[in-house]
C-alpha cells in the first residue's frame, strides 16, 4: 500500500514492558522463530507502554504492543491479538500465589486467605479499568471488594483475624497485578485485620524476596511458561498455592484500524 509495509509504518519496533517480564522473553523468541530481523522490541514499562498505545490510539496511527489478558486495553481500546501460529506466546496459562517457606506455621490466617483467595478475569479487569479510568488503585481495590462482598466473605470464613500483625507483598508494577495486588491487601486489612505493606519491585527480585523470605508472599506468578525461568531456578524453595485466576494471553496486539492479523505478516 502507500503507506508501505508494517514494519515501515512502525519502524520496525515493537513496544514493550519491563525488561524482567516474562512477555519480554517470549516477544525475544517470537522475533527468532518469525525471522523478524532488524525489529527492535523497545524496553520501558507497562505505563509506557499504555502511554504510548494510549497516544497512539487518540490519533489513529499505526503501534504494535507486547500485550496480555486480562488487560483494560482490550475494553478501552478495539484491539486484536496477532495470531501466533508457531504458538511462541504459549498456551493460556493461569496466574499462581505464591507464598515463603514457614508462613503457614507464622501467619495461618494470611496464609488461610491466600491459599483461597481465586476469581475471575472479568473481576480483575473491573479494578484494572476503574484504575486506568483515574482511581487510585486502593480506592478500586476497596471498591471492588465492597461490591463483591459475597464471594470476599467466602474466601474468609472461618478464618480468625489477626489483629494487626505486618504482611509483606511482593508485585510488579503490571496493570494486573497493580489491581489484583490491591485487591489482595484491602482483603487482609478490612476482613482480616492485618497491616500490609506492599512491595513494588521487578520481577526477578519478586521471586527472589519470596523465596529468601523476605516478603510473606505474591500474587503475581504467571506459570507454567511466562515465569517459567524463575520457578524453575526458585520454585524449590517457596511454596506454591497454585491459580488465582484462569484465563490468561498473552501476545503481539494492534489496534483493529491496522490491517494486520499474524506476526508472519511482519515479515513483509
Ligand atoms: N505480564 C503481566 C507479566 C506477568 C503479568 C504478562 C506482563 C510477565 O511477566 O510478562
Amino acid at each position: 500500500s502507500a503507506q508501505g509495509s508494517v514494519g515501515e509504518q512502525v519502524d520496525h519496533k515493537i513496544i514493550g514492558i519491563d525488561p524482567g517480564a516474562g512477555l519480554m522473553k517470549a516477544t525475544e523468541k517470537a522475533i527468532k522463530d518469525y525471522g523478524l530481523q532488524g525489529w527492535e522490541l523497545v524496553e520501558g514499562s507497562s505505563a509506557a507502554m499504555t502511554a504510548e498505545l494510549t497516544q497512539a490510539y487518540k490519533d489513529k496511527k499505526p503501534i504494535i504492543v507486547t500485550g496480555w489478558t486480562p488487560h483494560w486495553m482490550f475494553s478501552k481500546f478495539e484491539m486484536k491479538y496477532l495470531e501466533d501460529p508457531k504458538g511462541a506466546y504459549g498456551k493460556d496459562e493461569q496466574i499462581h500465589t505464591i507464598v515463603r517457606k514457614g508462613l503457614k506455621e507464622d501467619q495461618p490466617s494470611a496464609y488461610a486467605f491466600l491459599d483461597k483467595f481465586e476469581w475471575k478475569p472479568e473481576d480483575m479487569e473491573k479494578v484494572m479499568l476503574d484504575i486506568a479510568d483515574g482511581k487510585k488503585p486502593e480506592e478500586a481495590a476497596a471498591q471492588w471488594v465492597k461490591n463483591n462482598e459475597e464471594t470476599v466473605n467466602k474466601w474468609v470464613e472461618g478464618i480468625q483475624p489477626a489483629e494487626g500483625k505486618k504482611l509483606t507483598l511482593a508485585y510488579v508494577a503490571w496493570d494486573s497485578e497493580i489491581a489484583s495486588t490491591n485487591v489482595v491487601k484491602a482483603v487482609l486489612e478490612q476482613k482480616l485485620k492485618y497491616q500490609v505493606e506492599l512491595s513494588q519491585v521487578e520481577a526477578g527480585p519478586m521471586w527472589v524476596g519470596v523465596s529468601n523470605g523476605d516478603v510473606d508472599g505474591m500474587v503475581a506468578a504467571w506459570l507454567p511458561t511466562t515465569h517459567e525461568d524463575y520457578f524453575k531456578k526458585l520454585g524449590e524453595n517457596v511454596e506454591d498455592l497454585g491459580p488465582n485466576l484462569n484465563g490468561t494471553k498473552l501476545g503481539l496486539a494492534v489496534p483493529t484500524y491496522m490491517n494486520v492479523n499474524s506476526i508472519e505478516d511482519l515479515k513483509k
